[in-house]
């Protein structure tokens, strides 16, 4: 397709396409092998694409599949959200993407809570990233603080959802817990169940626009994005009363044009939430902290024990919870043993994370010892 319109219904399709996300930075990779559509579903090597009509199926080309699989082509596996081009049913070429929502593979982590060597897309090309959190059982600053970091280190804007309103007695509170802990990002108030605050979420849908749900199951992702549909387009389940989580009622990715004009892609609940490569995100995630260190006597400062420490002196005076800084540790250490995984050879990283091992099964059974 060209910049130039060659008819009527030349400039009808691109218009279609720009209410579906598309931009100019994309035409530049458009060549003879295919038009431009969008992945809107997928399912067992089956996927569903739309170019502003009707949805229909495609498979991807041979070198689509060879070139996502060596590692140095820079070939992508097509995910929901991406922009390809596709002819006669195939897809022939997987667009660069603007962005991706991506993560650790789940089940891929070592030891020492490192970063998981796997990367997984779950979704790319987006504008917004609702993180929605329950305000039942779910309700969980700390996991919050997680989710914003993952966000942050896809270069992505995060908008926190937090739902279920109608469960607390006080959500209010919730929502101040969580603004203290998520500096500058909108954190909205909203109930599925009986509407409240979900047409501030609406702002976020509009023409071109595509927006991501991330939390874990059962935290009411469906039920909101059918709320906002305005009817049941995504299957919905119960909450474990026992455990109080959900049963991963969706189970596939799924981008949904919304009413209000913008795409909302719905996604199976998270178990886990693994960071895959340092992009800063823990450091936008606790800029608090991270502004404060500025001021450590020390520059390589690890806020743990040094004199002159301003994150320890903030930590002591309550400025910062202790939760918080334990949490920004923690992260920081996940990410750390990646980059120290990146940069030094694999077999002197085995043989450190071994010593730590060891050090911990020592430090283990001399408590049992002393019991
Ligand atoms: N009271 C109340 N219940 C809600 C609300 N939103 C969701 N629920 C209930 O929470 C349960 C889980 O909702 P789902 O929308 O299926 O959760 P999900 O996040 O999509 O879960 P997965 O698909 O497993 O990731 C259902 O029983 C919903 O009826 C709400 O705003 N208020
Ligand atoms: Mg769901
Ligand atoms: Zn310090």
């Amino acid at each position: 397709m060209s910049t130039t319109f060659e008819s009527k219904e030349d400039f009808s399709n691109q218009t279609k396409l720009i209410s579906m996300g598309w931009d100019v930075s994309f035409q530049e990779y458009v060549d003879g092998t295919g038009t431009p559509a969008r992945i809107i579903g997928l399912n067992t090597g089956v996927f569903h694409l739309s170019q502003g009509g009707g949805d229909w199926q495609a498979k991807v080309s041979g070198k689509v599949r060879h070139m996502a699989a060596s590692s140095d082509s820079g070939g992508l596996y097509p995910v929901i959200g991406d922009w390809v081009l596709v002819q006669n049913s195939v897809i022939t070429k997987v667009l660069p993407r603007r962005n991706a929502l991506s993560r650790g593979a789940a089940g891929g982590r070592g030891k020492n809570n490192a970063t998981a060597a796997e990367e997984q897309v779950m979704a790319a090309n987006l504008d917004t990233v609702f993180i929605v959190c329950g305000l039942d059982r779910d309700f969980n600053v700390r996991r919050i603080e997680r989710y914003l970091a993952l966000v942050y280190n896809c270069g992505l804007i995060p908008v926190i959802v937090l739902t279920k309103a109608d469960l607390h007695d006080e959500p209010e509170v919730c929502v101040d817990e969580v603004k203290a802990v998520a500096l500058g990002v909108p954190v909205h108030l909203v109930s599925a169940e009986d509407a409240t605050g979900v047409l501030e979420l609406e702002q976020y849908l509009t023409s071109g626009k595509t927006a991501s749900m991330i939390g874990s199951s059962g935290a009411g992702k469906s039920t909101l994005l059918n709320r906002l549909y305005g009817e049941s387009v995504q299957a919905t389940g119960a909450v474990s009363q026992s455990v109080g989580k959900g049963k991963h009622t969706t189970t596939s990715r799924d981008l949904i044009f919304m009413p209000q004009g913008g795409m909302l892609i719905d996604n199976p609940g998270i178990r886990e939430i693994a960071f895959h490569e340092n992009e800063g995100g823990v450091e936008s995630a606790f800029a608090d902290i991270e502004s404060l260190a500025q001021g450590c006597s020390f520059s390589n400062c690890s806020h743990m024990h040094e004199p002159g420490c301003r994150v320890l002196e903030a930590a002591t005076n309550r400025d910062i919870p202790p939760e918080r800084l334990e949490s920004y540790y923690k992260m920081k250490r996940e990410l750390g043993y990646l980059s120290e995984r990146q940069h030094k050879s694999a077999d002197r990283v085995e043989k450190e994370r071994w010593r730590d091992v060891a050090l911990h099964i020592k430090k283990g059974k001399k408590i049992k010892r002393n019991k």
